[in-house]
């Protein structure tokens, strides 16, 4: 249809639950099922500031607690017109983490309030949906690989989990919280099916602008 917009789906949830493998599925999906889709990650790891931070979350750099966290948020900002452009092109995004990791990941560290965490994603376009994939950290830590990266503990995650919970009591936007412990085939389906419902219900309204 002429002038409809594409939806802003954001795919959140701890470590391991399976956001990446979700994200691919669901751009191909939807492609066949004649829709245009892309897929986005954050942190989107081959600009500049990407490359910095992968080198980070490998243990190969440190960088200040707030500076890095102001990287991420950066990271975001500088996709920010070609996302706009697409929506408005009516192609759907998918993001494979967003702001929400950025804030939940910071300020479960020491001397960090999620307020401070939240500033610099202030007026990023606004998820139409957040599909939040829930998995006990026995489960995630199941899935293998766990423990390669910084931030893979699990008493970090905790703390992790703790503020995304914080985050989803924000009424004005759209969680969707996803039992990440199904098999991928019937998550799958089930992701499918909410973002073909939103996507048909956002076509037409404005995208918002996050936490404003
Ligand atoms: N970060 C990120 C910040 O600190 N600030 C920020 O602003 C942002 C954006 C990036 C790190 O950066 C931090 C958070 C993170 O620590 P990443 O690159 O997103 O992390 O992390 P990855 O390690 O690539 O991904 P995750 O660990 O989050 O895993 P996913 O994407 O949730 O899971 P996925 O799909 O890769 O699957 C993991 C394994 O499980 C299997 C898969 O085959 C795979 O082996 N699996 C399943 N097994 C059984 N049943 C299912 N339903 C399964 N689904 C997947
Ligand atoms: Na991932």
């Amino acid at each position: 249809m002429a002038g409809a917009r594409g939806a802003l789906i954001a795919l959140e949830g701890v470590d391991r639950a399976g956001k990446s493998t979700q994200g691919r599925r669901l751009v191909e999906a939807l492609r066949a099922g004649g829709h245009r889709a892309d897929l986005l990650r954050f942190p989107e790891r081959t600009t500049e500031i990407g490359r910095l931070l992968g080198a980070y979350l490998a243990g190969e750099k440190d960088v200040e607690d707030h500076a890095v966290h102001l990287l991420f948020s950066a990271n975001r900002w500088e996709h920010v017109p070609s996302m706009k452009e697409k929506l408005r092109q009516g192609v759907t995004l998918v993001v494979d983490r967003y702001a929400f990791s950025g804030v939940a990941f910071t300020s479960a560290k020491e001397n960090f309030c999620v307020d401070w965490c939240k500033q610099p994603d202030i007026g990023l376009p606004k998820p139409d949906l957040i599909l939040f994939l829930q998995l006990s950290p026995e489960e995630a830590a199941a899935r293998g690989d766990f423990g390669s990266e910084r931030y893979e503990n699990s008493l970090f995650q905790e703390k992790v989990l703790k503020s995304f919970y914080h985050l989803m009591k924000d009424k004005t936007l759209n969680w969707k919280m996803i039992d990440a412990s199904k098999s991928i085939e019937d998550l799958h389906r089930e992701i499918k099916s909410i973002a073909e419902e939103t996507m048909l219900e956002v076509q037409n309204k404005p995208l918002g602008e996050l936490w404003k």
